[in-house]
């Protein structure tokens, strides 16, 4: 990793947390448990990696970076809500996320749930409520990030994974859940910018955008893939969260169904797909390249 990426990264992780620092309420505003839920879920470290695509992709496209911020700490919200939520006793129940006691563990189950019930609402309003965008581009990347999230996306994924808990899931199933249950919030980090450089000024044509949307696609299960494998190589403390917890909750994974050999190999090759779905863009898309190298190396 060159420190150019080093530094890019720090800046727009930077960029980010204050955007979400200034949106969500101060710890001591009334209801102050549930302020402090909803910062500690989002503010508690994390790789950021989804606003890291988002204002990849937007550098690349040339959208204005005042712009990414309101969908970057939106999506960030939306995936925070989705850990906390997706760490409580009636999901995979675990006591561990990004090092810390999980939300649930270090407040109390209902404040969890709150937590998450309210950081969803005020991604879409931190969308609403921004200055940068025109109100048209607002509601397409309000529709966009609704669709990513809901049933047809990661909440569908998620009803599937645990529906599926000690089943056996066919090859095709699995991609299928993946793609909703990680993959669509991925997708829907890169399509955002996407969205936004659509406009007639910026002027993204088909070509351009098709690319963007399979680089988001294949870099979206790439990803899963990769933390699947990470739960059966990785170690507790490195990944923050417990290691071996898909195999605990008999979890069909990419490993567990193909294999770990099979598993890295299909990463690798949907990595250096996702990398040809950028050479039209040339230099502009070197963050992106950076960012897709680093979401399957990545050791938590
Ligand atoms: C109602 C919208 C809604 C959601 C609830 C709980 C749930 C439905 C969905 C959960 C989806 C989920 C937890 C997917 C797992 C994705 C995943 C691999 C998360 C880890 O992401 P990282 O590695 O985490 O980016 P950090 O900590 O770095 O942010």
């Amino acid at each position: 990793m060159s420190d150019t990426f080093e530094s890019r990264l720090k800046y727009y992780r930077q960029r980010v947390e204050s955007y979400i620092d200034g949106v969500v309420p101060e710890a001591g505003t009334v209801p102050e448990q549930l302020h402090q839920a909803m910062r500690y879920a989002v503010l508690n470290g994390g790789k950021r990696i989804r606003p890291l695509l988002v204002y990849a992709a937007g550098e690349c496209l040339g959208v204005q970076v005042e712009q990414l911020d309101p969908p970057a700490a939106a999506i960030e919200m939306i995936h925070a809500f989705s850990l906390v939520h997706d760490d409580l006793p009636a999901m995979d129940d675990d006591d561990l996320r990004r090092g810390k006691p999980t939300v649930h563990r270090e407040f109390n189950e209902a404040t969890a749930i709150l937590a998450g019930d309210a950081l969803l609402p005020l991604a879409f309003s931190t969308i609403s409520d921004a200055n940068s965008i025109p109100d048209r581009e607002k509601v397409a990347l309000a529709s966009l990030i609704a669709k990513a999230s809901g049933s047809l996306g990661m909440t569908g994924g998620q009803a599937i994974d645990l529906a599926a808990e000690g089943l056996a899931l066919s090859g095709d199933d699995l991609e299928r859940m993946h793609n909703l249950k990680t993959g669509a919030l991925i997708h829907a980090s890169v399509m955002s910018s996407a969205c936004l450089a659509r406009r007639a000024d910026a002027g993204l044509d088909n070509d351009a955008a098709s690319a963007m949307d399979r680089f988001g696609r294949e870099i979206g299960l790439a990803f899963q893939i990769r933390d699947d494998l990470l739960d059966v190589e990785g170690n507790t403390e490195t990944l923050g969260k417990m290691a071996g917890a898909d195999a605990l909750h008999d979890k069909a994974t990419w490993p567990s169904i193909f294999g770990v050999e099979e598993a890295r190999r299909y990463c690798d090759e949907l990595l250096v797909s996702a990398h040809g779905r950028l050479e039209g863009f040339g230099d502009a898309a070197r963050p992106l390249h950076w960012l897709a190298d680093y979401i399957v190396a990545r050791a938590h």
